[in-house]
């Protein structure tokens, strides 16, 4: 490992527990306070650092929980040592640095994000470009690649198109994911994946980081995510760096602009994960978001001699026994309200194990309410644990799912978004008509 590497890493860490230790303080000039160590500058021999403090409240705010930090540099050293197992803490200066909020829009994010941001530990988030985002990737090695928890198609496709494509080039990387489909197995197959600890975490198709899968890729909350590729209107910028175009209709889409950006040639393996992300996000390139770039890149990805017909068989035709049964139910237990403007499916944890359906392939369950005449919001609520249900929120115009989602704590996209919600089935249903019905009053709808 270069000497220059490893001292960004000590920076790193260093930035990361500082932050972590800032948010105990006591002092008044710093308790309470929206700061971010933006930056840390280490002496070689790591006696002496420089650390960069911004504040959301502005540049004041910084200047005076600068002292604060000053004054309580024991504190902070002694914690430091015992928290990086160092016998010796770097000297520090605290420099109030106003960097954090130059762009509006960052700012803008940050005001909505305090709690968040509060609770989780704090690093310098950025909006990225194409090209930015392309370059970031091509200094990067040791990558992980993780995406959304309950991963899809679009999850999984994205990440190993992604995937694929950095090893192309000769990265060493591997995918991370929770459980997802038996038939996207086949994706991950044929590749030497890196099996050392990651330098860089990238997510795709992520719109928050309470939404990552990561109880595989066993990190902690507070791992920063060096770079995000997304899709979503609801992106919250949690990663250091986020490249989010939310007119793609999939994370393929972007996963494909930027390895093309990375002049990286997209080959047959990564054209059928890239089209499998692309055709469940537009549902087979039926529903709204699909573009007429969406289309160009799924020509693209065609042109490389991929099976379309096999493809859409086994990923959108082809269901086993136990989840048409389960289908069937569910189907059966459909409720409708507010005039038949809402439809309700509540699948129940009896129903998964008396069908013995897995709740990876219940993905096709979450367009059926929709697809009913008058239906402006279908709501699909799944059992994932006794007493805690995953809501998919589906819309058809003008309603619009991700402002019904973020009602409840979710997010997603226009006319398909998803929350939680905790309780007996009759809690949970109720908590999610309610917002419904207060949603189509207020929109007029109702
Ligand atoms: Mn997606």
């Amino acid at each position: 490992m270069p000497a220059s590497y490893k001292k960004s890493r000590d920076a790193e860490d260093i930035k990361r527990e500082i932050t972590a230790i800032i948010r105990d303080l006591k002092d008044p000039r710093v308790k309470d306070k929206l700061l971010t160590v933006v930056r840390i500058e280490l002496a070689p021999d790591l006696s002496f650092g420089r650390v960069y403090v911004s504040a959301m409240e502005g540049p004041e705010t910084a200047e005076k929980a600068c002292e604060g930090l000053e004054h309580a540099q024991g504190l902070i050293r002694k914690e430091l040592s015992s928290r990086l197992r160092i016998r010796k803490s770097p000297e520090l200066k605290f420099i109030a640095d106003d960097s954090v909020r130059e762009g509006i829009e960052l700012w803008e994010n940050f005001k909505k994000e305090n709690e968040r941001i509060k609770r989780e530990n704090t690093f310098v988030r950025k909006k990225v470009n194409l090209s930015e985002a392309a370059e970031r990737l091509m200094t990067m090695d040791k990558i992980c690649v993780l995406a959304h928890e309950n991963p899809d198609g679009d999850a999984v496709g994205s990440a190993y198109g992604l995937a694929r494509g950095l090893v192309s080039i000769g990265k060493k990387v591997k995918v991370e994911l929770e459980k997802y489909s038996d038939s996207d197995k086949y994706l991950s197959e044929g590749v030497d994946w890196y099996d050392g600890e990651p330098d860089y975490y990238v997510s795709v198709d992520t719109a928050d980081k309470n939404i990552l899968g990561v109880k595989t890729a066993g990190i902690e909350k507070n791992t920063p995510i060096a770079l995000n590729l997304d899709h979503h209107v609801s992106n919250t910028y949690f990663a250091v760096e986020t490249y989010a175009d939310s007119s793609a209709a999939a994370a393929a889409e972007v996963v494909f602009d930027t390895l093309n950006e990375m002049k990286i040639p997209i080959t047959k393996d990564i054209a059928e994960c890239l089209y499998i992300g692309i055709s469940t996000d537009t549902g087979c390139f039926r529903y709204g978001n699909t573009t007429a770039k969406t289309l160009r890149t799924a020509a693209d990805l065609a042109e490389t001699g991929i099976d379309l017909g096999k493809i859409n068989r086994v990923q959108f035709e082809t269901k086993t026994k136990a989840y048409a049964e389960l289908e069937r139910q569910a189907l059966s237990s459909m409720r409708f309200f507010f005039d038949g403007k809402a439809a309700l499916i509540t699948v129940t944890n009896d129903m998964f194990k008396s069908t013995g359906a897995d709740d990876t392939e219940t993905q096709a369950l979450n367009s059926l309410t929709r697809q009913i005449e008058g239906v402006l919001v279908g709501i699909t609520m799944k059992e994932k644990t006794p007493g805690m249900f995953r809501v998919s929120i589906r819309t058809n115009p003008p309603a619009n799912a991700q402002t019904i989602a973020a009602s409840l704590g979710g997010g997603g996209h226009t006319a398909a978004s998803g929350c939680s919600a905790e309780g007996t089935k009759e809690e949970a249903e109720k908590l999610v008509l309610e917002k419904v019905e207060e949603y189509l009053k207020e929109s007029g709808l109702l």
